[in-house]
């Protein structure tokens, strides 16, 4: 994204960021206070309790204002807005994580992982990896009323992609309104050797096999996302309407976990397997940051 556009999304999630929300603030917390604690506990790999245990009328769209607040400060700080991330789209998610609604947060370049990079363990708390299908656009798409065949004639290319979700809640606890906060639990991502045009496959059918340390343990087809990952793409356009943004021309579109999400522990090693997408491959190996012995970045791949 364009300098200039970064400072126009800057500018316009400031103002969304520090509007009132519906209900006056419990337990001392603010919009603001909030957002600097996630902000801190997330460059000091700190795990804390939700919010929503002091402060429980903290909903989605405070959530969202967290986030946007913290968007602008990513910006603020360096980092390029580059696309989105769709969080909760398949039973899947849902029911591990007890929210039962699909929901958007923002990707910045700094969450972009180096293909054959191993988990960045030295900065993540406690990362899990999930299988995502993955797309860039070709044209802004903009909401509301996008339907899944529209979102699709917007898409340039098909992804197979591995999300590093991290969320700064001890054990993953939380709402809608501390996870829509937490920039839905987001961390880094990968995407596969692949990237085709979508009328070259059936994302409904393009199956995913997860595998950890040699081990088939999860499998999904893109049906899980929403019926389709188009469905989950015209949702995130709709949503984000309602917020004031488009989905812009280049931007990368996670379309949210088709299987629950698998733990990394250093030293494990965990691999997507696309029908169509090609394989990709977290590697075996600490980080740099690690005080865990390394091993070669790229080894097991
Ligand atoms: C929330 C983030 C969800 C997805 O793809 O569903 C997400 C979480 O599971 O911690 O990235
Ligand atoms: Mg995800």
């Amino acid at each position: 994204m364009r300098a200039r556009e970064s400072a126009d999304m800057a500018d316009s999630t400031t103002a969304y960021g520090t509007r009132e929300p519906g209900r006056q603030p419990e337990g001392g917390w603010t919009i603001e206070t909030v957002a600097a604690e996630l902000l801190r506990c997330e460059d000091e790999r700190i795990e804390r309790p939700p919010f929503t245990d002091e402060w429980a009328d903290l909903d989605l769209d405070t959530g969202y204002a967290i986030q946007d607040l913290n968007l602008t400060k990513r910006l603020e700080r360096g980092e390029k807005l580059i696309g989105v991330k769709l969080g909760l789209t398949s039973r899947a998610k849902q029911q591990r994580m007890g929210v039962h609604f699909p929901f958007v947060a923002w990707l910045t370049d700094a969450m972009i992982l180096p293909v054959g990079d191993p988990v960045p363990q030295g900065r993540l708390i406690h990362p899990r990896i999930e299988p995502e299908i993955v797309f860039v656009m070709g044209d802004r798409l903009e909401g509301p009323g996008v339907t899944a065949a529209q979102a699709m004639a917007a898409v340039e290319t098909v992804w197979g992609g591995a999300e590093v979700i991290d969320s700064r809640y001890k054990d993953f606890r939380f709402k809608a309104g501390d996870v829509s906060a937490d920039n839905a639990s987001s961390g880094a991502f990968v995407t596969g050797p692949i990237g085709l045009p979508p009328a070259e496959l059936d994302l409904a059918t393009e199956a995913v096999l997860v595998e950890v340390d040699g081990v088939i343990v999860d499998s999904a087809t893109g049906a899980a996302v929403q019926g389709h990952p188009g469905e989950a793409l015209a949702l995130a356009a709709n949503d984000l309407a309602r917020r004031g943004h488009a989905i812009e021309a280049g931007w990368i579109v996670l379309t949210g976990g088709m299987t629950d999400a698998v733990f990394s522990p250093p030293g494990s090693s965990v691999a997507m397997h696309f029908t169509s997408l090609g394989s990709v491959f977290l590697a075996r190996g600490a980080d740099p940051d690690d005080t865990a012995p390394n091993s070669p970045a790229g080894q097991g791949s």
